[in-house]
Order: structure tokens, then C-alpha cells, then sequence
């Protein structure tokens, strides 16, 4: 006998308790929108799962005026500038005297724990280690979000949209018919070695260098945690990089005379690939894609988190013109406002990424040009403000007056 299929009903379905899917539900929450939460891994594996880590000013003012500022302005790291290393030289980018703004490191996890912390207080439904996700009838007014609980109970929700916060590798995206998606990618021929170590950073901003060996970034988390990260060929086993290889191969790129690079030891380690990816339009009748469900981008230009905080800022504002007051103008417009935020980190990402990262088995020509840029972005004040503006953000984009 098949087993019972629970039904129930709600407001908005979110696949996947990732920073886009945490916060659209507690965004919508402030707007007396219900949802149902369903995540495939465990509350521990997402609040312990290592990524982003810089917070533009646009996404730490926007988890301040959603009540969600406590931890990160106790604990977050303001950062006026970052440092550019290039050629034995380390010059200092200045955002705040370029742009008047700065950026908060707060890593990815805290977000997460500080989201899901919110949400259980607010006794919202939050299902963590569902199974068998699947979304349905996305052309009609009731889509169907179906999945099995951690109980085993298979659940069917009828809602009146469903939000696709599944990250890259989640079912939202490839339940839009292939057709109405034109997809564009880019995969890069090198992967970054990412390690979290309990050491002080030994710098008081971020690091960039770009290297003949390869890229490097001294990041931090703590005055008593540092994050850092290797240029690494793609498909490249953590087993080859013992930590001893890690802090040589560290202190070889990141090294200049009079400085060192304090070693200790290494908590965490993994290789992410780099990829540039957008999918769009981000809508398909009553599904709506948020974060990397949409959108990839290579981590150098720190856009990945930022974006999918931005969307569902995005989103959760044409939500509740639909929802509360059935004005589907800023639902029809969500797209195209997210591409355009999404386009500019997309290009920005790729030119940090180009500009330091020396393609393997390129010739001469390309290491001078990368020079020669490094060396224009800091000399030149137009240069340095306009890294300055993109790194900072972008301003939020402020739901427009009412459409439709
Ligand atoms: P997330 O964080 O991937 O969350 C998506 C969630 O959906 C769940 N999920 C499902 N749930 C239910 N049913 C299904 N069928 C599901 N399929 C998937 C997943 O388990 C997950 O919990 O996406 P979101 O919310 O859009 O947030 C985006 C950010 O996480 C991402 O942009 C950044 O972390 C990107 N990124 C980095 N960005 C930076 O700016 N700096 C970094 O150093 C950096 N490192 C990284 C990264 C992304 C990585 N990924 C995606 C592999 C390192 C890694 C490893
Ligand atoms: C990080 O701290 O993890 C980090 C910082 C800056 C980046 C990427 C990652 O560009």
C-alpha cells in the first residue's frame, strides 16, 4: 500500500536553507508572508559548511534593518581597503577615502547560524535532511512543492509560489523547460585550496597577490582565525597538499621581505572549483530562482553571497506587492532588476579573476599584461575607485514605485 502523502498549505515553498532561502523566509516572516523552509543536509552541516566570507555594505546594512545585526556588528571585522601584491610589491587599495565604504568580514557560516537562529526562534517551518524534492505545476497559481521528511513522511505543500534557493547544484533550475533558458558559462583552468587555520591573521586587510606560481589570498575570520587560498590546478586531491606544502607554497607567494606569514594549524581543508555561470530569466511562471540556484560566480571578486542576499532583498519586496496586495508588477520585474546587479559582479568577478590568476601554459604576453593592469589599478585613482566601487557593492536596489 503506498504510504500516506501528508498535505498542507502555504504562502511560499523555498527548496534549499542556504543564506537565499534562510533570509527570503524571514524577510517575508517581517511581512506576515508564511513559508515552509526544506533543506536536504542537516542544520549542523549548513551552519559548519566553509565559503564566503566578506560581506558588502549593501548586505550588512540590509541584515541590520532586518533585525539580524547583533553578532555581526559584535563580532564582524570592518575593512576599510584590501591590499593588491604584485611583482614583490604590495600596495594598499583605500575604499573608504576612494568610496566613502567598506566591507564587514563575517564569514558565510555565522550568517547562516544567526538566519537559522532567527527562524526557529519565530517557530517557522524549517525542515532540514528532506528527501526526494520535487516542484510541480510551476505555470499555475498553485504550484507543488512535494518532499519526505527527516521522519520519512512524504509531504505534498500547495503554495502560491515557490522560490528556488537550491544553491548550483539543487532541482529548481532544471525544472524550467530547457527552451526558455539561455544559459552562459564560463569554467576556469585553475581551482582555489581553501584552508581555515587557528592562527592570527598576519595582516590587517585581505591580500590579493598575483604570483608567476599562481595566485594567493591571505583572508581572515577572527583575531584568531585566518582563512587563505591557492591558486590550484581544477580536479587537484586535497591529499596532495599536505600542510606543510600549504604554508611553503603560502609564504612563497604571499612572502615579501620584512614580512612573514605566522603558520599554525590547519582546521579545514578543501578545493572549490571556479566557474562563472548565469541562467536566465530567473522566473518560470510561479518559480522563482534566488542565489547560486541562478547565478555562479568565481570567488575572487567575493560576489557569490552578496548576490544571493541581494535577490531575495529583491524578491521578498515583489512578493509581498503580489502576495498582499495582488500587484504582480515587481514579481514581473524581478528578473530582469536581479540580471542587471547579477551581470555587473558576473563581469567584475571575471576581470579580479583574470587579472590575477596566471592561465597555466599561457605565454609570456599574458603576465605582462596582467602587470600592467595591476599596476594601472594602482596608480591610477579612476582605476583604484572603480575597484573600489565594485568591491564595496552596489547601491540596494530599491523596490521603484508601484507597477502593475
Ligand atoms: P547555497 O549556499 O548553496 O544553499 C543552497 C541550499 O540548498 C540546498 N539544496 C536542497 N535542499 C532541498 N532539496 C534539494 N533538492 C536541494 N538541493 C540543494 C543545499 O543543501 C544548500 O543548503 O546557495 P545560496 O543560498 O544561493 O547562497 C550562495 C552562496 O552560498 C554562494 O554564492 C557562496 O558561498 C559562493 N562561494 C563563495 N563566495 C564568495 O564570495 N567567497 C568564497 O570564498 C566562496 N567560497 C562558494 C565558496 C561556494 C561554494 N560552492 C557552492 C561549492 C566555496 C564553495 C565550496
Ligand atoms: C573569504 O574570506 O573566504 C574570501 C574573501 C575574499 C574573497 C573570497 C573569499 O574574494
Amino acid at each position: 500500500m503506498p504510504a500516506a502523502v501528508r498535505r498542507a498549505r502555504t504562502q511560499v515553498g523555498i527548496v534549499g536553507a542556504g543564506p537565499a532561502g534562510l533570509l527570503l523566509s524571514h524577510l517575508l516572516a517581517r511581512r506576515g508572508i508564511e513559508s515552509v523552509v526544506v533543506e536536504l543536509h542537516s542544520r549542523e552541516y549548513c551552519e559548519a559548511r566553509q565559503r564566503a566570507g566578506v560581506l558588502e555594505q549593501g548586505s550588512a546594512d540590509l541584515l541590520r534593518a532586518a533585525g539580524l545585526g547583533g553578532r555581526l556588528d559584535a563580532e564582524g571585522l570592518e575593512h576599510g581597503g584590501i591590499y593588491l601584491q604584485f611583482g614583490g610589491e604590495r600596495h594598499h587599495l583605500d575604499f573608504r577615502e576612494l568610496t566613502g565604504r567598506s566591507v564587514t568580514v563575517y564569514a558565510q557560516t555565522e550568517v547562516v547560524k544567526d538566519l537559522i537562529a532567527a527562524r526557529q526562534a519565530a517557530g517557522a517551518a524549517l525542515e532540514f535532511e528532506v528527501t526526494g524534492t520535487e516542484v510541480a505545476d510551476l505555470e499555475t497559481d498553485h504550484p507543488v512543492l512535494r518532499y519526505t521528511a527527516a521522519d520519512g513522511v512524504r509531504h505534498e505543500v500547495t503554495c502560491d509560489v515557490i522560490a528556488g534557493c537550491d544553491g548550483f547544484h539543487g532541482i529548481c533550475r532544471a525544472a524550467i523547460p530547457a527552451p526558455r533558458a539561455a544559459v552562459s558559462e564560463r569554467d576556469y583552468p585553475y581551482a582555489w585550496l581553501g584552508i581555515l587555520a587557528g592562527v592570527p591573521p598576519s595582516t590587517d586587510e585581505l591580500i590579493y597577490a598575483h604570483h608567476r606560481h599562481g595566485f594567493a589570498l591571505h583572508s581572515l575570520r577572527s583575531p584568531a582565525v585566518s582563512r587563505l587560498y591557492l591558486q590550484v590546478p581544477p580536479g587537484t586531491d586535497v591529499a596532495q597538499w599536505p600542510d606543510d606544502r600549504v604554508w611553503a607554497e603560502l609564504q612563497t607567494r604571499l612572502g615579501l621581505p620584512g614580512w612573514d606569514l605566522i603558520q599554525g594549524p590547519v582546521l579545514e581543508k578543501s578545493v572549490t572549483p571556479m566557474r562563472s555561470y548565469v541562467s536566465e530569466p530567473m522566473r518560470h511562471g510561479r518559480l522563482f530562482l534566488a542565489g547560486d540556484a541562478a547565478h555562479i560566480v568565481p570567488p575572487t571578486g567575493a560576489k557569490g553571497l552578496n548576490l544571493a542576499l541581494a535577490d531575495v532583498a529583491v524578491l521578498a519586496e515583489a512578493l509581498g506587492a503580489l502576495l498582499l496586495e495582488g500587484r504582480p508588477g515587481l514579481a514581473d520585474a524581478y528578473s530582469d532588476a536581479c540580471l542587471a546587479r547579477v551581470w555587473r559582479s558576473t563581469h567584475f568577478s571575471w576581470w579580479m579573476t583574470t587579472m590575477l590568476h596566471p592561465t597555466p601554459g599561457a605565454d609570456a604576453m599574458e603576465a605582462r599584461l596582467q602587470l600592467a593592469q595591476l599596476r594601472y589599478v594602482t596608480t591610477s585613482r579612476a582605476a583604484a575607485t572603480s575597484l573600489a566601487e565594485n568591491y564595496t557593492g552596489y547601491p540596494p536596489l530599491l523596490p521603484g514605485p508601484p507597477v502593475g
